[in-house]
Order: C-alpha cells, then sequence, then structure tokens
C-alpha cells in the first residue's frame, strides 16, 4: 500500500548497552498552520498516527547495528490513507520521545520523510513539504 516513510537516526554511543535507546512515543499530526510550538502535543492538529494507539508500545533501537552518524536504524511506513482529507498545503508535524525503556545519550536522534510513489499516480497528500520536529528528551 502506498505509504509515507519515515527514517530514523538515532546517535547514541557505540559499545556495551550504550547503543541502545527506546522509542516510547511517536505521533504524526498535519496541520494549516506552520511553526507550531507547544508542550501540549495533542493541540498541534489533526493525529493522523499515534504508536500507542489501542495501548503503550515502545521500540527498542540497537544504534549500532548500523553504527554510524547520518547512517539510519528505524524505519516507519504511515499508510497515505491516513491521510485522508488533509491539504497538499498542510504542515507535517512529527513527535517523538526517547529514553524511557532505554536511556537517551550522545547526539540528537534525527528524523527525515520520504514520500513513497504511490503506483497509480496521484496521492491524496501532495507532500511532506516541512517536517517539524517536536522533540523531548529525558534528563534524569
Ligand atoms: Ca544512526
Ligand atoms: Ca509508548
Ligand atoms: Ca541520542
Amino acid at each position: 500500500m502506498p505509504s509515507y516513510e519515515f527514517r530514523l537516526d538515532s546517535n547514541e554511543e557505540n559499545g556495551a548497552s550504550k547503543s541502545l535507546i527506546s522509542l516510547d512515543r511517536l505521533q504524526i499530526f498535519t496541520s494549516a498552520i506552520g511553526s507550531q510550538t507547544t508542550s501540549d502535543v495533542a493541540s498541534l492538529g489533526t493525529q493522523r498516527y499515534d504508536m500507542d494507539f489501542g495501548g503503550d508500545n515502545w521500540v527498542k533501537i540497537d544504534s549500532e547495528l548500523n553504527a554510524g552518524s547520518g547512517r539510519g536504524d528505524m524505519r516507519v511506513f504511515v499508510p497515505v490513507s491516513f491521510f485522508a482529507g488533509s491539504s497538499p498545503d498542510d504542515f507535517v508535524y512529527l513527535y517523538s520521545y526517547f529514553g524511557t525503556n532505554y536511556a537517551s545519550g550522545d547526539g540528537f536522534e534525527e528524523w527525515d520523510a520520504v514520500l513513497v510513489p504511490s503506483p497509480g499516480g496521484a496521492l491524496a497528500l501532495g507532500g511532506v513539504g516541512v517536517l517539524t520536529l517536536v522533540r523531548r528528551k529525558r534528563v534524569s
């Protein structure tokens, strides 16, 4: 099925258990309003994806399996149909939270997005023009 691909490049130290990190929350929103900053994630717009829908989930990631800065560690495919009713001019917001189950360390975790073409041509969403990252880092 046609999907949007969101790619995570986690940045952790190598060795022992230091390369492990948990992705504990992932939510994706669309909104006509760009450049929003808020601590109330639900206010970002229309929710398109929530990895905790139906129950708490998390992902254990070993950054050392594809070690090196700029090298991807996880891919998330969200069906284009989840974005039904959105406008080609909408902004896409991705909220992620790391470190609850395995602590985050070293550098920032980074996301980017790729439009995976539909075999049929036209997609419901014109493109992921702006991807705003709302990051929270657990410090304790
Ligand atoms: Ca990496
Ligand atoms: Ca979770
Ligand atoms: Ca990190």
